[in-house]
């Protein structure tokens, strides 16, 4: 059965423009069909050329800080209270982390937003042999509760405000949380802050996860309980949708698969006993925002309107809070390109601007040098800078939801709510996120859309200055931030040696045997078990380890979707060249070039692999898609296996200084040294030198088309078999 739609406005999609301004422009297009400036929007919305009053017969009168929150959670939204400042930051060790915060909030940051090393999203105490290329290259490497006091030394915690990026290892990190504030003095009702905990996306797409779905949401339902009960001023979750743009997703299916993560999570939590009005009101959302200004814009106070109408009708909270959807924004990574760097300044300016007219609570605006690295000192102060400008100088905030009444606005604003609405009701339909999830719907449907963008970039209908027009003929390499993980790797073992060998061994023993015991009855708050997990100076390797022990850790199955790219592509001769290359080569040799795409350590980012997965295979390569966190060995082995002429990495996570070393020795060791090795990714000009000197053969920057590698590729192997 359908969720119950929001049935007060009726939206009419044809086309038509007022009779007066259409003679006008006609005579202006010489007789042309203004029809043909209407702009199909990637979430197949017809934007047109102007709008009238007759665009929304309908509009009904609406105010910021009045149901259903169209124009703001707050009646005087910014004119009071100015968005939270709030950079997402962490990397290499916790003493590291927290005098870059100390610095950052002097100069004007007004909240905390911690980035976890993909060693600790993932589970796996700094020792673990898995992933000793991830610790604190991506963000900070988390061990014991002592690495979590040292993150947050001089920072109290009664005070700021802190956001927390975790969602596999969020039991252990939580709790540490909870134990820090503990040991600072600070009663837990006292803290602040939002913790992400939003699995379903991770299975999606974000990836770091550690347990199968349903444990995984047995995790949130006892952290809401827990936060619920003890902690009044804590965000219990960021339904994220950030990741869904950053994977591929068009703003529609952003906002829908978004809003019905939420649904579930609601479900999850009344299911478990808990009232909508305990949990609801603790509820935060998080979208990203590209560069397609007005939709933007038009799909936060979409996600406002649907999300308190959709709660009111099929919950009936009393508390019009439980309705009420506040959000953190960050400026879109995937928008930041390598080439010509600084222009990423005007584009993450462009997308805050959009960030704050859509009515954000909180924002993050990216470094220009993103596309290649992590912030530098210089490139971290611009961009908070950009958003201090921004609140101080322009004027912005004097006026709350600006945009509202405006013709175009209030149209995109309806036209997202029903094509949201849409893909919500095919995912009730399936019986809800949960189930759409294991049946890979919006997996699949975000795989799709990004390939379709890669292919509209790749033959230039779609235009990104400096990549596939205006491009330099000399860039000049960019400064980026080096982290010396072995350095990090080092001292982390250090601290985890010296917290076991302090602890009570018997009562760390029992914190953990009480875990795994919780995970195997389904008895006791897991959360809170964590919290005496923390206290007992347990790991978050072990604390990961004793619900592991009863769960397992969870693997997703891979596919590639195909004939998205081919179907986008528009210089169809460019295309067909390389179909032809590739017949030509399997005539020569007997079979298709054969390709592994492959992820090593714990990152997760897959939407490049995926991307170059989907578009080889279009191209006529037989394609092999690894599974993800793989190490160099495994990597190494399943290229011997599959018998493939290349193994393409993509890496996007810092690692590919350590572990593209590692495979290509790995593949000697194998005897398969002849195999072509290829990476792409974020990866610095600076370290392109270097990989070639440990026997990387291509590597392909952000940017690069995928026929031009498809070429380079081609002309490799064939070296090779030749
Ligand atoms: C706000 N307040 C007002 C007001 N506006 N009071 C009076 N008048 C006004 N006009 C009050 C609010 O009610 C609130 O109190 C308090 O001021 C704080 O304001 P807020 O607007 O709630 O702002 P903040 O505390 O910053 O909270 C914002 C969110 C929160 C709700 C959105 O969840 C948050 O900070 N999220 C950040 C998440 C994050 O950092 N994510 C990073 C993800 P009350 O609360 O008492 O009402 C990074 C990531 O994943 C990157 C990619 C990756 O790693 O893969």
């Amino acid at each position: 059965q359908n969720l119950q739609n929001l049935t007060s406005r009726e939206i009419s999609n044809k086309i038509t423009f007022d009779p007066e301004w259409e003679k006008e422009a006609k005579k202006e297009l010489k007789g042309k069909d203004p029809e043909k400036l209407v702009w199909l929007s990637p979430e197949s919305i017809e934007v047109k050329p102007v709008y009238g009053p007759n665009d929304i017969p309908n509009y009904k009168k609406e105010f910021p800080g009045i149901f259903p929150f169209t124009r703001g959670p707050k009646a005087t939204m910014y004119t009071v209270k100015k968005h939270t400042i709030r950079q997402y930051a962490g990397f290499s060790t916790a003493e590291e982390s927290n005098a870059f915060y100390r610095k950052n909030l002097a100069a004007g940051q007004t909240g905390l937003s911690v980035a976890f090393s993909l060693s600790t999203h993932r589970g796996y105490d700094s020792d673990h042999p898995r992933v000793s290329g991830d610790v604190g290259m991506a963000g900070v490497a988390i061990d014991t509760i002592e690495d979590m006091k040292k993150l947050f030394d001089g920072i109290p915690l009664n005070k700021m405000s802190v956001s927390m990026t975790m969602n596999g290892a969020v039991l252990p990190i939580l709790g540490m949380f909870i134990v820090t504030g503990e040991e600072q003095g600070v009663d837990k009702k006292l803290l602040s802050g939002t913790i992400q905990n939003d699995i379903l996306k991770e299975f999606m797409v974000r990836n770091t996860f550690i347990y199968p779905p349903l444990p995984s949401m047995r995790i949130i339902s006892d952290i809401m309980g827990y936060l619920s009960k003890n902690m009044p001023k804590y965000n219990s979750i960021s339904i994220s949708g950030y990741h869904m743009q950053e994977a591929g997703a068009d703003n529609a299916l952003e906002l829908a698969f978004t809003l019905a993560d939420g649904i579930e999570y609601i479900r999850a939590a009344v299911n478990a006993g808990l009232d909508v009005d305990s949990v609801a009101p603790r509820f935060s959302f998080f979208f990203g925002i590209g560069m397609n200004f007005y939709m933007e814009v038009a799909k936060l106070r979409a996600a406002r309107r649907l999300w308190a109408e959709l709660v009111k009708k099929n919950f009936s909270p009393k508390k019009e809070r439980s309705m009420m959807l506040r959000t953190h924004c960050q400026t879109s990574g995937w928008s930041l390109t390598e080439q010509d760097p600084y222009n990423n300044i005007i584009r993450t300016t462009v997308e805050a601007m959009a960030s704050m007219l859509g009515g954000t609570q909180s924002l993050h605006t990216n470094s220009f040098d993103e596309a290649v690295g992590l912030p530098t000192e210089f490139s971290a102060r611009i961009a908070r800078n950009t958003q201090l400008i921004l609140q101080e100088e322009t004027h912005i905030c004097n006026v709350a939801d600006p945009w509202g009444g405006s013709f175009m606005m209030e149209k995109l604003t309806d036209d997202l709510c029903q094509k949201a609405m849409e893909i919500i009701n095919e995912i009730e339909q399936l019986g809800g996120m949960a189930k759409a999830v294991e049946s890979g719907m919006p997996k699949h449907r975000i795989e799709e859309a990004a390939a379709r963008k890669q292919a509209r970039i790749d033959s230039g209908l779609d235009t990104i200055v400096g990549v596939n027009k205006f491009r330099l003929e000399k860039e000049d390499p960019l400064e980026v931030r080096v982290i010396d993980n072995t350095v990090v790797r080092e001292s982390q073992i250090k601290g985890i040696e010296k917290v076991r060998a302090e602890r009570n061994s018997e009562k760390a023993k029992k914190a953990l045997e009480a875990l795994t015991e919780s995970a195997r009855s389904g008895n006791g708050n897991l959360l809170e078990l964590s919290v005496e997990a923390a206290r007992a100076r347990c790991t978050v390797g072990e604390i990961s380890d004793a619900l592991a022990k009863v769960w397992g850790r969870f693997q997703l199955k891979d596919s590639v979707v195909q004939g998205s790219y081919a179907g986008e592509y528009l210089n169809k001769k460019e295309f067909q060249e390389i179909i032809d290359r590739v017949d030509r080569f399997k005539e020569k040799y007997g079979r298709r070039p054969r390709i592994l795409v492959a992820k090593m350590g714990q990152d997760g980012h897959d939407r490049g692999a995926k991307v170059i997965a989907s578009g080889f295979s279009d191209l006529g390569f037989d394609v092999d898609v690894g599974p993800l966190f793989q190490t160099p060995d495994e990597v190494a082995r399943s290229a011997v296996d599959s018998d493939v002429h290349v193994v393409g990495i993509s890496s996007l996570a810092a690692g590919h200084r350590t572990l593209m070393p590692q495979l290509v020795k790995a593949l000697k060791k194998e005897g398969a040294g002849s195999v072509v090795v290829i990476c792409g990714g974020v990866i610095p000009i600076q370290d392109y030198q270097f990989l070639y000197d440990n026997g990387v053969n291509l590597v392909f920057g952000p940017g690069t088309k995928i026929t031009k590698a498809a070429n380079d590729v081609l002309d490799m192997i064939e070296q090779r078999v030749d």
